[in-house]
């Protein structure tokens, strides 16, 4: 027992650590308030937090083409080909299942119902971007035509310029340059608009860009490259054996970064509490979709997804989920599922022993195109939006809504706000006017926190129910190790 204490006891520190950070960084944040800090003094405050924003992201790149290069190099073609439907399988049910759930608690809450709370500030002519060209740029982000370019310069959006970035520059940034304004909204729209312009220039996240690097585009090539040096067999063993030293590697990075997460967290719970200009008085309609989106994702992430696994595997999926809590809480204070990706492999191999050959594989194509708590929430708010304009949604557009939600859920990146641009597609595939977005702009900073837990919440336990519908080829392959061993 005094080992199982000690190891409950080590697997707990950081979380116990990180917890007290979290309520530490919630009271520091509005004890700071009311001393109104300036724009500069808010930046330097959230500096620490901002350092473990980009020490995670920092790892991102290697860590997703060194864990699926070896993960599916280490399978021979038939179990990786195995393990990679039942994980597409696990993704799209999950997906559906959380676009579904968001659709039922949308129409039956109501939030839009009445006319409008809030004048939408009319942000220019947007024209939509068409449904059908995001699909097609979704797929061309598949394959950036320069890995290069893509793994060290911001990937470049692939839309209509223009148009994409003036519907997502005014999207996405208008609260930062509401709260960078002194004066009141209206009366400063056009200076608003001139800020927008000038950050217009600073990279914009387009779907399947993660933290500055194209993930999509790198999980298709790193998948597609392990496949090949995996099939080399002995030509290929001394790559293999590259890529692993370097995964081992980049997980002992994550080791150390990983006593710095509760400092950094804080700072960055602590940094957004300061930086929100005015508490949003989140009654109304605002209030009633903010409570929609999260009583959808509750019932998603703590009762449909585990009872999934314990229908799966058996066993207790609350169990599983105590020791994500490292992960969960980065999620939560980041709100970005890829800059959590390494805190995550690390809960899933150190404290759930999940085979490393499945969290190699699943994980980094989980944190890129499963996002459940994504999907949810761009129903949600599509809906939400449709029933603001008094405009009923015939069984054919909410279809359209919840593939259109699951594609661009497909297509968000792992960085904060993603599902914000990415909604642009929902809403245009429905003839919603994508300038609404600033209707639920003022809450998304803190849905989108909630979302990124969820997600990284169906990733993880995705990747438990992977393992577990595995474990025979796994078996096969040890047991083929194991005589291969013998035979030496
Ligand atoms: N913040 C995104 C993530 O990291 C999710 C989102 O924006 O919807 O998963």
């Amino acid at each position: 027992t005094r080992q199982s204490v000690r190891n409950f006891l080590r697997r707990n520190t950081f979380v116990l650590f990180t917890v007290a950070a979290v309520a530490l960084g919630v009271i520091l944040g509005f004890a700071l308030r009311p001393h109104k800090m300036s724009f500069r003094e808010i930046k330097y405050f959230s500096f620490p937090g901002e350092l473990l924003m980009r020490m995670l992201q920092m790892l991102v790149l290697p860590l997703i083409v060194s864990s699926l290069v070896t993960g599916i190099s280490s399978l021979d073609s038939k179990a990786s080909g195995k393990m990679g439907i039942r994980a597409v399988i696990y993704y799209m049910v999950t997906t559906f299942i959380a676009v579904f759930i968001g659709i039922v608690m949308v129409i039956i809450i109501r939030p839009g119902k009445g006319n409008r709370d809030s004048p939408v500030p009319s942000s220019g002519n947007i024209e939509p971007v068409q449904a059908a060209d995001a699909f097609l740029d979704l797929i061309r982000n598949m394959f950036p035509p320069n890995l290069v370019e893509a793994c060290f310069k911001q990937y470049k959006t692939v839309y209509s310029k223009k148009v994409y970035k003036k519907n997502v520059t005014i999207a996405v940034n208008l609260t930062e340059a509401v709260n960078a304004t002194e004066a009141s909204f209206p009366a400063n729209l056009s200076r608003i608009l001139q800020t927008i312009q000038e950050t217009v220039e600073e990279a914009v996240p387009v779907p399947g860009s993660s933290n500055g690097v194209n993930a999509l585009g790198l999980v298709v090539f790193s998948m597609c490259f392990g496949l090949v040096i995996g099939n080399m067999k002995q030509k290929g063993q001394a790559l293999r054996e590259f890529f692993d030293c370097l995964n081992e590697a980049i997980m002992r990075l994550v080791a150390i970064i990983i006593w710095y997460a509760p400092v950094g967290i804080l700072f960055l719970i602590a940094g957004k509490i300061v930086e929100m200009k005015d508490l949003v008085e989140v009654g109304g309609q605002l209030g009633m979709y903010t409570v929609t989106v999260i009583v959808g994702l509750l019932i998603h992430g703590l009762f449909v997804l585990p009872l999934l696994y314990f229908v799966v595997t058996r066993k207790n999926p609350y169990a599983f989920i105590g020791g994500l809590l490292q992960a969960l809480i980065t999620a939560l204070g980041t709100s970005s599922s890829s800059a959590t990706l390494p805190i995550t492999f690390r809960c899933l191999e150190e404290n759930n022993g999940v085979d490393k050959r499945v969290t190699r594989f699943v994980l980094p194509v989980g944190a890129t195109i499963n996002m459940d708590g994504t999907a949810l929430y761009e129903a949600v708010a599509a809906i939400f939006i449709a029933q603001v304009n008094d405009m009923d949604l015939n069984f054919g557009q909410i279809l359209t809504i919840s593939i259109t939600a699951t594609a661009a859920s497909i297509g968000a990146a792992g960085i904060p706000q993603a599902g914000l641009v990415t909604m642009v597609i929902v809403l245009t595939s429905v003839g919603l006017p994508t300038e609404d977005i600033t209707l639920i702009i003022a809450v998304d900073w803190f849905l989108d926190r909630l979302r990124t837990t969820t997600n990284v919440l169906g990733d993880s336990l995705g990747a438990g129910i992977v393992e577990h519908l595995s474990r025979q080829e796994l078996q096969n392959q040890d047991a083929e190790i194991g005589n291969s061993v013998i035979e030496e």
